[in-house]
């Protein structure tokens, strides 16, 4: 049992927003959503809630004393519809009742006047009336226009990928109180405390320092939280101000998936260009990402998608180009992988159609295409230490794919309705935000004169295990047992302008920020045991709960240590701060060395369809993964699964429907297929890739938490190599997710 949380979990013991005590005289907040996709408000008529007893407030647009903007980096986001509605779901008013079946039930009785407009939900449809969410960006190396000419074989084509619902278990929702003085102290279910707290700030017309923001710990986020929960904590905040009484807001399931983004769903043309051999020469892809009704995190996501076109391989001329379109969904926004998996099938999909057309293996022109030590991302960045070969060769030893390949080509050739299918797919995940601002973190470690610990960072605790991580790094930096460290909760107080967890570096940042402080620390306490041992500095170490001289244990145990230091007036509290080196972005250029490092792997998968039906299972996956040294082994073995079942999900069943009106029909879990237990393989086997070391994070260890969803892209192939096998040489569309009805369709129609 390795994260801090699990037992508390799994006895439903631990609390969530919903769960905490709630404060005398609370009121609770719904929302007035939009039934339109697009439109002008002509009237917001509450007159049916009037004397309702029990209703306290009716808010909209016009009672914002600040601005009423959401929008964190382009200012294009209203807290509360003013004049127009751009997607079903965008809040319009806000009812305030002493209780939250009273509001919902007044909520429905306000009646919106809406002139409809039509709405565009289609990426390539914005584009081209040119409606964007900002400026698109191109990427490129080389001389793409002139590389062509040098290629043997050109193949282009265009791929879809869809949208993916985050259903962290845990909905929005936030609880605001405030005070005499106009402070407001916040608890918000977010990846970012300080966007939760400078948004209210700006609806509320404050300063920061009168919002104090509070995250003990997150049913899941997925990325769903990291800009999204800011507007629910604004709603609720603004509901506190206007009554000056205590405010709670808690969406219903499908009230969460209809408000709010998703994965971005892209559509993308691709082309091609390979010499004889099948190498690369050159790579042109363009890019139209749906981003909803406002930018959110779009251009940020655009940015990851820019610089991960090329996957593992070497692209010697690229133009990569991204649109951010803009359409009457709800904002789409950040989603483990944050437009990387959606750029990385791209390439994926090129050469699995070149493999097709040329008739060769397609593990074989993604072999000859790795990238190697020495070469340099298309963004300019040099690939180091990488592992992209030795990842592939590890996985394909370990699933032993020569045989694998053999008796599944045998099998085809003798079972006509159940086909087997193999893919590999190899990952390569930049860590760091693409915005190098963003990689900073603080900590503020407390040394209590008891000797127990405690540790505050800029990390926000979802699930994935970082608080067991900068545990893990005090504790070993300071010698002691685990169970003496705790981390109390995110506080905007304690740690000050928190960048979002996210990106898969909570660890990486916070962790060495913790690791900083720790070790002034032991620095002050060392010299209190010189002091008190009469041995020199050097000789001293902390270790097994008590201080070292040349190794050998002395009597100055942990708790002594503390008590001696404390009673000779050493500051047992140390705040620390840490931004990562060495990184850097040239958006004029379009080049640079964004990432600290690279995380590689390798998964092969094995799908068999059932070709009457047009189903599929996964009978076995093998994975290697490039980890660096591995800080909680179980909590990053979790994270790989967890992360594979939803790789898995988005690329094989997850499919939001949408009506022409732009009403999303699958809105909750019985229409709504998510990955489940039977989703995941019959076999997994994952292997960490021996040897793997970094030395650009703390204790040499990688980020996790995003890159294994990307191995989930390899179902698709696994699959479509299936189909292939059923039906050789009918087209097949690179269109994801490949669900049962698209396999239906290819297996029994005409059309595919
Ligand atoms: N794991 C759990 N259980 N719950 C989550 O919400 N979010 C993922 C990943 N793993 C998530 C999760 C996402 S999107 C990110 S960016 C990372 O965790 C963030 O945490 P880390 O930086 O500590 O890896
Ligand atoms: N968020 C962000 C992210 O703001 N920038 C990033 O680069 C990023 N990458 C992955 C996930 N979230
Ligand atoms: Mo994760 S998409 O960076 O929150």
């Amino acid at each position: 049992m390795s994260n801090t949380d699990t037992y508390h979990h799994v006895r439903g013991e631990s609390l969530f927003l919903d769960d905490l005590p709630e404060p005398a005289g609370l009121l609770h907040v719904v929302p007035v959503f939009s039934p339109v996709a697009h439109g002008h408000i002509r009237n917001c008529d509450t007159s049916a809630l009037q004397g309702i007893p029990g209703i306290v407030a009716v808010l909209g647009a016009k009672d914002i004393p600040g601005v009423n903007q959401v929008g964190t980096i382009v200012q294009d986001e209203a807290l509360l519809a003013d004049g127009e509605v751009h997607f079903i779901g965008q809040v319009v008013a806000l009812v305030v009742a002493e209780n939250a079946e009273l509001a919902r039930a007044a909520a429905a009785k306000v009646k919106l006047d809406i002139e409809e407009l039509e709405p565009i939900l289609d990426a390539r449809a914005a584009a081209a009336r040119g409606y964007f969410v900002a400026p698109s960006r191109t990427v490129a190396c080389g001389d793409t226009d002139s590389a062509w000419s040098q290629c043997s074989r050109i193949i282009s084509g265009s791929t879809e990928s869809g949208g993916q619902e985050h259903l962290y278990l845990e909905v929005q929702a936030a609880m605001v109180l405030p005070d005499e003085r106009g402070r407001v102290t916040v608890y918000s279910s977010t990846q970012s405390p300080t966007a939760v707290q400078k948004g209210i700030a700006g609806v509320l017309g404050l300063p920061m320092h009168l919002v104090e923001v509070e995250v003990r710990r997150l049913g899941g986020a997925f990325g769903g939280k990291e800009d999204q929960a800011t507007a629910w904590a604004a709603m609720a905040a603004l509901a506190a101000r206007h009554t000056g009484r205590a405010a709670k807001i808690v969406l219903r399931r499908h009230e969460d998936v209809r408000a709010t983004g998703k994965r971005h769903p892209y559509s993308t043309d691709f082309k091609l260009g390979l010499d004889e051999q099948g190498k690369i020469v050159a790579f042109e892809a363009e890019f139209f990402q749906n981003s909803g009704a406002a930018a959110d995190l779009s251009t940020a996501i655009m940015e990851r998608t820019l610089l991960h076109a090329g996957n593992v391989y070497r692209l010697p001329n690229a133009r990569i180009t991204v649109h951010c379109c803009k359409t009457n969904l709800a904002p789409n926004t950040a989603f483990r992988g944050f437009g990387g998996p959606q750029a990385m099938f791209v390439i994926e999909a090129a050469l699995a159609k070149a493999a097709t057309e040329l008739g060769r293996d397609t593990l074989e022109l993604q072999r000859l295409n790795l990238l190697q030590e020495g070469d340099r991302f298309h963004y300019g960045q040099p690939a180091r230490h990488v592992r992209t070969v030795a990842c592939v060769d590890a996985v394909l030893q370990q699933c032993k794919w020569v045989e694998l390949r053999r008796s599944a080509d045998e099998h085809n050739a003798r079972e006509p309705r159940y086909k087997r299918g193999l893919a590999m797919m190899p990952i390569c995940f930049g860590i760091s935000f693409t915005n190098t601002a963003l990689n900073q973190a603080g900590a503020l470690v407390h040394i209590y004169n008891d000797g127990s610990v405690s540790l505050n960072a800029a990390a926000v605790e979802m699930g994935q295990g970082v608080n067991m991580k900068l545990r893990r790094i005090a504790a070993t930096t300071l010698g002691i047992d685990l169970d003496l460290v705790q981390v109390d909760p995110t506080h905007t107080r304690r740690v000050a302008n928190t960048s979002p967890t996210a990106a898969s570096t909570a660890t990486d940042l916070n962790g060495m920020a913790v690791l900083f402080a720790c070790r002034s620390l032991r620095e002050r306490l060392l010299k209190v045991a010189e002091k008190e041992l009469a041995v020199p500095l050097d000789e001293l170490e902390l270790l097994n709960g008590c201080v070292t001289a040349k190794g050998q244990p002395t009597s100055l145990v942990w708790q002594k240590l503390v008590d001696r230091a404390y009673w000779s007036r050493t500051d047992l509290s140390a705040h620390s701060y840490y931004a990562t080196p060495g990184i850097f972005y040239d958006k004029e250029r379009e080049q640079g060395s964004p990432f600290a490092y690279h995380v590689y792997g390798a998964a092969v998968i094995q799908a068999t369809v059932d070709c009457l039906l047009g189903t599929a299972t996964l009978d076995e996956i093998w994975i290697t993964h490039d980890g660096g040294k591995l800080l909680d082994p179980v909590v990053d073995l979790g994270q790989i699964e967890g992360a594979l079942a939803q790789g898995l999900g988005w690329m094989t069943m997850e499919e939001l429907r949408y009506t022409a009106a732009g009403r999303l029909l699958n809105d909750s879990l019985t229409t709504y297929k998510v990955p489940d237990i039977h989703a995941m393989p019959e076999k997994l086997h994952v292997e960490f890739l021996a040897g793997s070391d970094n030395e650009h994070a703390v204790f040499h260890t990688k980020g996790f938490g995003e890159p294994p969803l990307m191995y989930g892209i390899g179902a698709w192939f696994a699959i479509a190599d299936a189909l292939r096998a059923a039906l050789p040489g009918k087209e097949l569309l690179y269109h994801a997710p490949m669900t049962n009805e698209r396999m239906h369709r290819f297996l029994h129609n005409e059309l595919s």
